[in-house]
């Protein structure tokens, strides 16, 4: 039975005694440094920072039946020394958990794809990287990580540095206790497990893709360093730019400064008592960014010895009546949906590359606006919505029949809502925070979003709220009357006529009812064809069938008075355990506009030619 000895941030001795097989009793003693872990910080922007990149390969321990984390004392649940600890020759016990002699996985990248033994695989697997480093004194080191689904625990040199929940948003664990000159080693322990309790639960339709899934990197900043800044033009004040800086450790008098080279603009302002600057400043000749000039600035923010060069462009959003005011001018909304799914080689996405391939087919499909559906997308995907102009649509997983009545599973989606706004809030392209997907209406769920709406207004007052509601239907009416509709500025509603209900041409005697005088988006809808499968338009799974699904919605949607945007389901095919159908789906969703391997369908062309001529939606 296990017990140890510990100090706070001291060296902790595990003293095992257990019966050998001889029934001799063997005593191992194994050491590891003890530190209270502190939670993990999101950094504004940490993607322009100087960083030293941890991606390559990584040493994996596969643990099934959670050895490492919770020991052979389950109710103990204490995190197993012998995994997070690196074996040295002459140890006094067996080191079966050698990462010397392990499997590599690459990092980024899920696990899934990486080895066919880990495809359908849920559970903690074990990672190892060796690395070394020259701290500089008088700085704080960040390990920075992109995502790791579901929930994480890492340790720097055998100490724990700290623990997160949540896979699609990134966060920041200080190691700057941990880490020393020289060689050092990071573990990490990831568990992709669904729990009831989790958001999203249990139930979503896309691959549980587990593991290190975007980039790692050690990020170094001095004592006194900016974390988060939100910057953005004045909806008010014409040629104002207005928002703040957050410097953590600032001494009273601190000043927080902000320059954009290129309008000859520049700012500064005291940071109080909360760590803040209130900023508020005049700049002339700004050319503001929209999908048709996605002009982007470099904006310098210093404070102390810290400075980051950020690139931003500058745009207002907002709701006149039911119109969506781009800039001041009505716009309307012209997407796709889109999961990080990679392109060509399938698993979850991270790379430029698959940024630029997703985005570029938005606008090769005359798109202006993609959902990014159903939990943050990857920095990299922002940044280059940003460059390329497509507007955004963020959402946070909260994701069918969440557990809407308990506390607990209220405070994780709070704490990845405040993750996603506070990292990815200073790109012009996202327009619209979603709080939710396809929630069933009941006054738990309702108090529950209303909750998360509130929350993301008071972070986030400059961009709208909005969530994809279900309809109901009477007749041959479909009502959008969602008690939710009340918390969000713009309306979203998922419809499948034409495939979970009824054949497509049901579209063309469908009439809409909207309870709300806001702006709508139908923000799904759609049909599985497999790539090349073909036949007659009531063929079900052809090409020909999908397409005359879109040929009916477009008519449908051009009357809905309020429409002010639609993003079909969805860009890419995708893989989803729910979708078995052999031959056809093949564990994939098959409702992409283009396959996984990149063919276009018949669909694809019919959406094309509808954004390009503007005949759905009001002319810009
Ligand atoms: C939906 C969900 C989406 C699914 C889609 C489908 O309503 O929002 O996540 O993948 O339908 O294909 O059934």
């Amino acid at each position: 039975m296990p017990s140890f000895f510990a100090r706070p941030c001291s060296r902790r001795v595990f003293l095992w005694i257990t019966a050998a097989g001889c029934g001799l009793l063997v005593v191992f003693l194994a050491a590891s440094n003890a530190c209270a872990a502190s939670a993990p910080i999101v950094l504004t922007g940490a993607d322009r920072r100087a960083a030293t990149s941890l991606d390559g390969e990584w040493a994996s321990i596969v643990d099934p039946y959670f050895s490492g984390l919770f020991s052979f004392h389950h109710e103990e649940k204490k995190n197993g020394w012998f995994v997070n600890y690196k074996a040295k020759p002459g140890d006094p016990f067996p080191t079966e958990y050698d990462y010397s002699k392990a499997p590599k996985l690459k990092v980024p990248g899920d696990w899934n794809t990486q080895r066919e033994s880990l495809m359908f695989y849920e559970g903690p697997i074990w990672y190892e990287k060796d690395f070394s480093y020259e701290p500089k004194p008088h700085t704080h080191i960040f390990l920075h990580v992109g995502a790791a689904n579901y929930r994480s625990w890492f340790w720097v040199n055998g100490q724990k540095v700290c623990e997160h929940e949540g896979g699609f948003t990134s966060f920041n664990c200080d190691i700057t206790q941990a880490v020393h000159s020289g060689s050092n080693f990071v573990v990490a322990a990831v568990d992709n497990t669904r729990r009831e309790d989790n958001v999203p639960t249990v139930q979503t339709d896309w691959w549980n893709y587990g593991g290190l899934t975007r980039d790692l990197s050690l990020i170094e900043v001095p004592e006194t360093f900016i974390d988060q800044y939100d910057l953005h033009l004045s909806r008010t004040e014409d040629g104002v730019i207005e928002g703040w800086v957050h410097v953590t450790g600032a001494e009273p008098g601190a000043k927080a400064e902000v320059q954009i080279p290129d309008l000859k603009a520049s700012t500064s302002a005291d940071v109080g008592a909360d760590g803040r600057a209130a900023l508020h400043f005049n700049v002339k000749g700004l050319e503001r960014w929209s999908p048709e000039t996605p002009r982007l600035y470099k904006v310098v923010i210093r404070s102390g010895q810290d400075s980051i060069d950020e690139l931003m462009g500058f745009r207002t959003v907002e709701v006149r009546g039911t119109e969506i005011l781009l800039n001041g001018k009505p716009i309307f909304l012209r997407g796709v949906c889109i999961h990080a799914e990679a392109p060509y080689r399938t698993g979850r996405a991270y790379s430029d590359k698959d940024a630029e391939t997703l985005l570029g087919w938005v606008k090769e499909l005359g798109a202006n606006f993609a959902r990014l559906a159903h939990y943050p997308h990857a920095e990299t995907m922002l940044r280059n919505a940003d460059r390329m102009g497509v507007l955004v649509w963020s959402e946070n997983p909260v994701y069918w029949a969440l557990q809407f009545d308990n506390p607990k599973v209220l405070a994780k989606a709070e704490q990845q809502l405040d993750e996603e706004i506070n990292t990815s809030r200073n790109h012009a392209a996202i327009v619209l925070w979603s709080m939710a997907n396809e929630t069933p209406n009941t006054p738990a769920r309702t108090q529950f979003i209303g909750t998360l709406a509130s929350r993301a207004r008071s972070l986030d007052p400059t961009r709208l709220i909005t969530a994809a509601l279900l309809v109901r239907a009477q007749g041959s009416t479909k009502i959008v009357d969602d008690p939710l509709g009340n918390a969000l500025d713009v309306i979203g509603t998922n419809e499948y006529i034409g495939w979970y209900e009824g054949h497509p041409e049901k579209a063309d005697t469908t009439q809409w009812q909207i309870a709300y005088q806001k702006p709508l988006i139908m923000s799904e809808f759609g049909g599985d064809a497999k790539a090349g499968l073909h036949g007659k338009e009531d063929e079900r799974w052809t090409e020909e069938y999908q397409a005359n699904i879109y040929r009916h919605q477009l008519p449908m949607l051009r009357k809905i008075a309020q429409l002010r945007g639609m993003s079909p389901w969805i860009l890419m095919d995708f893989r989803s355990p729910n979708r078995p159908l052999a031959g056809i789906q093949d564990e994939f969703n098959r409702k992409g506009l283009i396959s996984d391997q990149g063919e276009k369908k018949q669909a694809f062309f019919i959406l094309q030619k509808a954004y390009k001529e503007k005949s759905v939606g009001n002319p810009e």
